[in-house]
């Protein structure tokens, strides 16, 4: 998911409803120009859904977190938001009404949401469990809908207020600096934050033969080759060539696919490679990606010796 602009303006959506309707006014006397623009108008004013989204990488769970700020038009309440929300898939996970449970994630948040700069109101993830017996006016009980703790609170000065009326809801004013406010979970908004958290997908595990097993200091070779295989369910003509790192450091100098034996072959400079081993056995692992981001990794063992010619 990109970062998206940083310009959500939904009251062009606003104006191209009004505009659609004034030149309806205008030709209504050409009975298909009306059909047409009737339609425009009435899927204009169905629904509008719009959003911008962004990757948060520091989540202290170690899943990767993104976040869609979602504007709707008819506006929808908090109810309808969180049933919403969890119907949002993203990377394969169902989504959430974002909770905010740390100061890093709320000034993440509100950074982000300082640009999109959207109007008045934002509904997440927090409620009121009115059976909770922690339940009190009007700060106990709150709940994050994932059931994360409820320890880090960012309320606005006067908050949480309990309306009226009853507000058991949690929602950022965007005129109060996306500070936390209790609101009522009836009252339709435009704006819901989801929030996915996408499990960092695994290292794929690849097969690495390197070649000398041996490796003397001394001698003269130019290359050190490495054979790369991958698991069968993958291609080895998916591998990005330009990602190839032996132990995090040397880029090979060539490498080439043969796709009908599933195998890459990187040449690296022995006199690069060299200078990053000492005698003894030695640990090479190779790293990569595939085209569409996934990581693998290898490892080989060689003997390098350092017996020359005095
Ligand atoms: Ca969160
Ligand atoms: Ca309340
Ligand atoms: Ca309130």
């Amino acid at each position: 998911m990109e970062e998206s602009s940083p310009s959500f303006p939904p009251q062009k959506i606003d104006f191209c409803c009004e505009r659609i309707a004034q030149i309806l006014e205008e030709c209504k006397m050409n009975s298909k120009c009306v059909y047409v623009l009737t339609i425009v108008l009435i899927a204009c004013l169905v629904s509008v859904s719009e959003s911008a989204s962004i990757e948060w990488p520091d989540h202290p769970d170690g899943m990767l977190h993104f976040y869609e700020l979602i504007y709707n038009s008819p506006r929808v309440t908090w109810y309808e938001a969180k049933n919403a929300a969890e119907q949002q898939m993203f990377m394969e996970v169902n989504g959430y009404l974002a909770t905010i449970t740390s100061p890093e994630e709320s000034s993440f948040i509100t950074n982000w949401l300082s640009q999109l700069n959207p109007e008045y109101y934002i509904l997440v993830g927090g409620y009121q469990d009115r059976d909770a017996p922690d339940y009190s006016e009007p700060a106990g009980g709150w709940r994050w809908v994932t059931g994360e703790p409820w320890v880090y609170t960012n309320w606005h000065v006067g908050e949480p207020s309990n309306g009226p009326p009853e507000e058991d809801v949690l929602g950022l004013k965007e005129h109060h600096g996306f500070y936390w406010n209790d609101g009522a979970a009836e009252v339709p908004e435009h704006y819901y934050l989801v929030e996915y958290s996408v499990p960092e997908p695994a290292t794929i595990e690849a097969a690495i033969d390197i070649d000398p097993d041996t490796l003397n200091l001394k001698s003269k070779g130019r290359w050190i080759t490495c054979y790369i295989l991958l698991p069968e369910q993958y291609d080895v003509a998916d591998i990005d060539s330009d990602s190839l790192l032996l132990n995090g450091k040397v880029s090979p100098a060539w490498s080439w696919i043969d796709e009908a034996e599933q195998i890459l072959m990187a040449k690296f400079s022995r006199s690069e490679v060299q200078q990053i081993l000492d005698p003894g056995q030695a640990e090479l692992t190779v790293t990569g990606e595939l085209t569409d981001g996934s990581k693998f990794e290898g490892t080989d063992t060689i003997k390098v010796i350092d017996k020359g010619k005095n």
